[in-house]
Formats: structure tokens, C-alpha cells, sequence
């Protein structure tokens, strides 16, 4: 099926900002737009085959040039946490924006979910795919080095989302990119999703301290409410007196992922029994952090006038560790220059 183009605004810091519509043969839909790589909608069918839209986001261009919850972007140059917003590599020590608090989250105050992409169709497996390319030059927002970096947005007739991810500098440097699409697998404006259903194919965690920050610690999850070795309700424990999910304030944690790297593998599965949608995710990569949308507001109207609230939806993202640059045990977001970083992630949605 072609990617349909739509104009978001024109030459706006002198480049077109669009939104690319992707669909496959059983009528799933994604809106995608080259400003910061956001998803803005993205459409399935529940167990009776009615479509509708499973992320949270905006109507308005204008309310993504803010998007204080990162709705839907893709996250980078590094997805998540760097404590005290320090980065040394090779002895050299970059100060990176204190975002959160005295920390680093999210790239900074122009991480990838806020610049403009250039976008193409391009043509891979017979398949069209929205291509999105970006040079954060060396020394944007304190990273070291020039990163190409490319994202591929495509839709699998198995009604899949796969995001492929590649980036490559001219100077060591960190990279860790993800997507931080909410799901609310009822319908992006349904309300809470303590009913959904989450399993993580994981039995490790990495805790946090107060500040959200990871301690360094590897813990199994055998014993606490951050157990989903089994597929169970998310309020349970979002309810809970659990002391990691009072120092999250909800679930805000990464998972250790047994994948190899080599393909993606299934890393989680979630579904919600009033739609009967169910969806899987894949990764290559060895983390993903499951937040609960725990400071979700209705500050601003959403699409379809919605005003959402807390727990208003999920994100599953799929990363390094967070803090990984101080904890040598985890595994490494460095790339020494030349190196490629590739990512895969498959989000595919099916009922039951
Ligand atoms: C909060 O701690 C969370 C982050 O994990 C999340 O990405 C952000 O809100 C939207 O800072």
C-alpha cells in the first residue's frame, strides 16, 4: 500500500514538516511525521474489527514543538537516563543538560523527538517504509561527534509496526535511541490502563534510587510487583505499597532482556480484555523500560478533545540500560568512531 503525504506546515526553520500515513492490505494505519519521528496515531482492529487509534498524542503541530511526555518521538541521541548529565568517554567529559533535576533524560532540551527529519519513501523487501534521516552535528546539545542517524518506519501485513534504527559518528560518542509511543490498546482516550495485561520476558530489573536513577544493582524480579513473568494486570501493582514502585512513582523501569542481538526477540506482550487486542514486542536490543504514564495530565487537548490523565497509557521502550555509562557491568551505549549502531523493534498487534 503507498505512503500518503500530508502537509503539516511548510518550511517552518526553512524545512516542510509532513505527515506520512502508512497502511498495510488489512486496513492498519499509521501517522508518522518527520518532526522529531513522531507516531501520531497508530490504527488496529479490536476482536470485532473495529479500527481504532491505540497511541496517545495531539491534533496540533504545535503541541508536539513542546510535548513535555515525548509523545510518540523518537528519543536521542540517548533514551533515558544520564546521571548527574555527565558523559566520559576516553577521559574526556561532556557536561549534557540537566533536564531532570541534576540528570540527563532524554537527549536534552532538543533530543531527536524535537528536531525535523528529512523523510522519503524508499522501497525495502518489496515493502514501501518511511525513511527518516538526521544529522545531529558534533556538539549538539554537548554530544561528541557528527551522527548520521536514519530511522525506518514500516507496517508488516501481520499488522506489525517495525522500526529500524541506524547511526553512525565521525568521533566516539553515545547512542542509544528508542520510540515513546503510549499504548492505551482500548482506544488512545479510554482512560487508565491498570486493566491491561502485561507479560515481560524477562526475570531481572534494574532498580532505581529516588531520583529515578538505576542503582547499579541487577535484581531478580522474583518477589516484587515488577514479577510479569506471567501475564497479569498492570494496577496490581501500580496499587501496591512495593517499594520500587514508590521510588517510580508507578512503573518507571527497565527490564533485562535475554536477547541475543542478532534478530529481534520477544521482549514483552500486552493486551487489554475489553478490545480483545493483544499486542507483542520484538527487539535486538537489551533493555526495555516499561513506564506507566505515572505524570500524565490533562494540561492540553489531545486528539479528539481528549484530556488524558495518569495511567492514561504505557510505553514499552526498548534501549541500553539506563545510567549505563556509569555502571561498566551494563552493556555499553560507546561507539567508538565508525562503529554502526542498528536497532530493531516490532511492535504487532493481533486479538484474542
Ligand atoms: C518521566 O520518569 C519518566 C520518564 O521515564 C518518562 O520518559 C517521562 O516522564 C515522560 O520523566
Amino acid at each position: 500500500m503507498g505512503i500518503l503525504k500530508e502537509k503539516f506546515i511548510d518550511g517552518y526553520d526553512y524545512k516542510d514538516i509532513d505527515i506520512f500515513i502508512l497502511s498495510n492490505s488489512n486496513g492498519m494505519v499509521a501517522k508518522i511525521t518527520n518532526f522529531g519521528g513522531i507516531v501520531i496515531s497508530l490504527i488496529v482492529p479490536d476482536r470485532n474489527g473495529k479500527y481504532e487509534d491505540v497511541v496517545l498524542g495531539y491534533d496540533r503541530l504545535e503541541d508536539y514543538f513542546e510535548n513535555r511526555f515525548y509523545f510518540g518521538g523518537i528519543i536521542g541521541r540517548h533514551a533515558n537516563r544520564i546521571e548527574n548529565s555527565k558523559l566520559e568517554i576516553k577521559d574526556i567529559e561532556y557536561n549534557l543538560k540537566n533536564n531532570e533535576g541534576r540528570h540527563h533524560l532524554h537527549g536534552g532540551d532538543k533530543g531527536f523527538h524535537k528536531v525535523i527529519w528529512d523523510a522519503e519513501t524508499v522501497i525495502i523487501n518489496n515493502r514501501e517504509c518511511l525513511q527518516l534521516t538526521y544529522l545531529s552535528r558534533d556538539g549538539e546539545e554537548n554530544y561528541p561527534g557528527n551522527l548520521k542517524t536514519t530511522v525506518t518506519y514500516s507496517l508488516g501485513d501481520d499488522n506489525s509496526l517495525r522500526i529500524d534504527y541506524f547511526a553512525v559518528s565521525d568521533k566516539d560518542t553515545v547512542i542509544n535511541l528508542t520510540n515513546h509511543s503510549y499504548f492505551n490498546l482500548s482506544w488512545h482516550g479510554a482512560g487508565d490502563i491498570t486493566n491491561h495485561q502485561l507479560k515481560i520476558y524477562s526475570d531481572k530489573f534494574t532498580p532505581i534510587n529516588e531520583e529515578g536513577i538505576p542503582t547499579g544493582e541487577i535484581l531478580e524480579v522474583t518477589g516484587t510487583q515488577l514479577d510479569f513473568t506471567s501475564m497479569k494486570p498492570v494496577g496490581t501493582g501500580l496499587l501496591s505499597d512495593d517499594i520500587h514502585i514508590k521510588k517510580g512513582n508507578g512503573f518507571d523501569h527497565n527490564w533485562v532482556l535475554k536477547v541475543s542481538g542478532t534478530h529481534p526477540e520477544k521482549a514483552a506482550e500486552l493486551y487489554d480484555p475489553e478490545s480483545g487486542r493483544f499486542m507483542e514486542v520484538y527487539t535486538t536490543k537489551p533493555g526495555i523500560q516499561f513506564f506507566s504514564g505515572n505524570n500524565l495530565s490533562s494540561d492540553k487537548e489531545a486528539k479528539d478533545k481528549i484530556r488524558y490523565s495518569k495511567w492514561g497509557g504505557l510505553c514499552l521502550e526498548t534501549q541500553y540500560f539506563p545510567n549505563s555509562l556509569k555502571h561498566k557491568h551494563f552493556p555499553s551505549p560507546i561507539f567508538s568512531a565508525g562503529k554502526e549502531y542498528r536497532h530493531t523493534t516490532i511492535y504487532r498487534f493481533m486479538t484474542r
